[in-house]
């Protein structure tokens, strides 16, 4: 038997407190990754998708915004320094991205039983737009994330938390993208941002980006274990 196959009792996807769009039923596990940039996802989310493969799990990958030929196109548009829309509008097109990756993708790789693993997801859209672009109010925002998301939230959130001027440091050397562009008063609210989330969500598990990357990735494959075993 396949080790991705779960058992439906075993869904770690949260019941949703809207009863008029429930989560939809499926076989497989969504991780999340957030963090500031810099703060080292992509490094974990590598380590993960190696570590579980090797167990024998079919695990996807997506980054947001991203992951569809639409939203490719949806993500170029929001990170080119040419355009700076009104922030509505930002968090609107964030959410279609997100719309076309969780009907076209996560959904039905999570129906196949896969783990999907996500490099950002609604949380990101809360700290960057919610609280560093001080838009919307939080149910605001959580009806469009619920309506974006198709209902799906990650059973585990990996926040890797990171001093801003670290971060800054370690992405000293690229070359910035609109939203890197800004200044550290704004990525000072998104950190507020994350750090209100995790204290309000079970489902974040705030993680010590200055770590050495392997004990990182320790403590991540532990709490991905502990839930694709659980009963
Ligand atoms: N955005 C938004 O505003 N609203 C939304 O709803 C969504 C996104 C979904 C997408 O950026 C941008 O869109 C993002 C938020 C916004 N912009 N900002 N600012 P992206 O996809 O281009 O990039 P990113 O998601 O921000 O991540 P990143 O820049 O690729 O960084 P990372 O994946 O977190 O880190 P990394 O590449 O794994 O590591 C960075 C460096 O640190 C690298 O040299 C590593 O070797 C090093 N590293 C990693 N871990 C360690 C440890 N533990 N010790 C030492 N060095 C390390």
């Amino acid at each position: 038997q396949r080790a991705d196959r779960l058992d439906a009792s075993r869904l770690t996807v949260q019941k949703r407190t809207m009863t008029s769009h429930p989560a939809p039923a499926h076989r497989g596990l969504l991780l999340s990754f957030e963090g500031i940039d810099g703060s080292g996802k992509s490094t974990q989310i590598s380590l993960l998708t190696h570590a579980l493969r090797q167990r024998g799990h079919s695990v996807s990958v997506y980054r947001e915004p991203g992951g569809t030929p639409l939203s490719e196109k949806i993500r170029d548009l929001l990170l080119d320094p040419a355009y700076e829309p009104d922030p509505v509008t930002e968090i609107l097109l964030f959410s279609a991205a997100r719309s076309e990756l969780a009907a076209r993708r996560i959904l039905p790789d999570l129906e196949a039983g896969h783990v999907v693993i996500l490099d950002r997801f609604f949380d990101s859209t809360t700290a960057y737009q919610g609280y560093g672009n001080g838009v919307l109010g939080e149910q605001a925002l959580e009806s469009i994330h619920r309506l974006a998301a198709h209902a799906l939230v990650p059973g585990i959130t990996f926040y890797l938390r990171i001093p801003i001027q670290h971060a800054l440091r370690r992405l000293a050397a690229q070359e910035k993208d609109r939203i890197e562009s800004k200044d550290e008063a704004f990525f000072s609210r998104v950190v507020e941002g994350y750090e209100q989330l995790a204290r309000r969500h079970r489902r974040f598990i705030p993680l010590d980006a200055l770590a050495p990357v392997e004990q990182i990735h320790g403590e991540i494959l532990s709490h991905a274990t502990r839930l694709l075993t659980s009963a």
